[in-house]
């Protein structure tokens, strides 16, 4: 295993964070003003002032450290974590329903650090996709898939806890899993998560929660599918894909989008000059869908990042993102730890 994927997935999801965050809510982004941004960063002094990350960031960073400094897995450290965290630097653009987790977890009058999410959107639980953007840490830090399932589950259902927010998550921690082993077919790296979706989704609250939205069952499976047919067909039309797919702030609407665009992304795309690297190419694909830029670009940059390693990242947007040495070293400890608990 290569420590340059560790690298690329944490770096692959911070330059998307930050490159994202720019357009963010935009309803439609024009590749010239994209391509003109990305251009202008050569001229930035990034020295003076770097691309700030989000929520979505400050979140994994939490995460990450957690993993790291409490081993295996310390849920009352990482509730801990996101709100001391959120209380020093509230202004990252979190979710709107989110700060109350953080306002309860800070209170004290909580034992259970899991009760706060399953108060929120009336006793629903959240599925936003706060779970799936901040996941990455939990596979690089995990070798086997059903700790990758376990962990990113139980770290998303500390602030959502609908299994559309959870399963989110532990989808995009897959596709980080399988994009860590390198060279898989796209029809392989979809079928690994189709069939572990299909068994995630089978389960008693993922049908209920599911239905209860009018999603019908197994609403992640029926993403991946789409997802297949759509790169089957080649040249979707970004109106299709957000219609299809979405751009939205929910889970379901924003992973399979994510691991679409890195899919797609593997090929060049009309709209990105070709001599641009396939993880710049996803970056700015999932950027000019609109909708939620820095959290679908963090998603599939995180993925790329993982498949193609951190030599994809150039040297310049890794610069201009906020903390990017941490990313960096961050990296190397969780490739040690991965490879710690790899089965001998
Ligand atoms: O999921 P979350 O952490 O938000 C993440 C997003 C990313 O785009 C970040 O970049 C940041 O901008 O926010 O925060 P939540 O507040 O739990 O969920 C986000 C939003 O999803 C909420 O503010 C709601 O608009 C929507 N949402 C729901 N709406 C109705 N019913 C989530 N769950 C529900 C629900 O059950
Ligand atoms: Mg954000
Ligand atoms: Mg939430
Ligand atoms: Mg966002």
């Amino acid at each position: 295993m290569l420590v340059l994927r560790f690298r690329g997935a944490l770096l692959g999801a911070l330059v998307g964070d930050c490159l994202g965050a720019v357009f963010e809510s935009r309803e439609a982004v024009a590749a010239r003003s994209v391509l003109s941004f990305v251009r202008g960063l050569e001229k930035r002094d990034w020295r003076k002032s770097a691309l700030m990350y989000t929520d979505d960031t400050a979140m994994a960073r939490s995460l990450v450290q957690s993993l790291l400094e409490k081993p295996p897995f310390d849920e009352k450290d990482l509730a801990q974590r996101f709100t001391t965290e959120y209380f020093n630097d509230p202004d990252r653009g979190y979710g709107l329903g989110v700060v109350h987790v953080f306002e309860k977890l800070q209170s004290g009058e909580y034992c259970n650090v899991f009760t706060p999410a399953k108060e929120q959107f009336n006793g629903k639980g959240s599925y936003g996709n706060g779970a799936a953007m901040r996941v990455v840490g939990v596979p690089l830090a995990f070798p086997c898939v059903q700790d990758v399932i376990k962990y990113a589950k139980i770290s998303g259902e500390l602030t959502h806890a609908s299994s559309l927010g959870y399963n989110g998550a532990i989808l995009l921690a897959l596709a980080v899993h399988y994009a860590l082993q390198g060279n898989l077919s796209r029809e392989s790296f979809l079928g690994h998560l189709l069939s572990n979706m299909q068994e995630v989704e089978a389960d008693e609250k993922s049908r209920s929660d599911a239905v209860g939205l009018e999603l019908g069952e197994f609403p992640y499976c029926n993403k991946l599918k789409k997802v297949k047919e759509f790169l089957d067909k080649g040249n979707v039309s970004c109106k299709d894909i957000i219609d299809e797919l979405g751009n939205g702030v929910s889970a379901l609407d924003s992973v399979p989008t994510a691991i679409y665009s890195f899919l797609r992304c593997l090929d060049p795309v009309d709209d990105v000059p070709k001599e641009l690297n396939s993880l710049q190419r996803t970056v700015i694909f999932c950027i000019l869908l609109g909708g939620d830029t820095d959290t679908i670009a963090t998603m599939a940059g995180a993925i790329a990042g993982a498949y193609h390693g951190e030599d994809q990242i150039p040297e310049i947007w890794r610069k201009n993102s906020e903390g990017y040495k941490d990313a960096e070293n961050w990296g190397k400890q969780l490739w040690e730890l991965y490879n710690s608990r790899l089965p001998e």
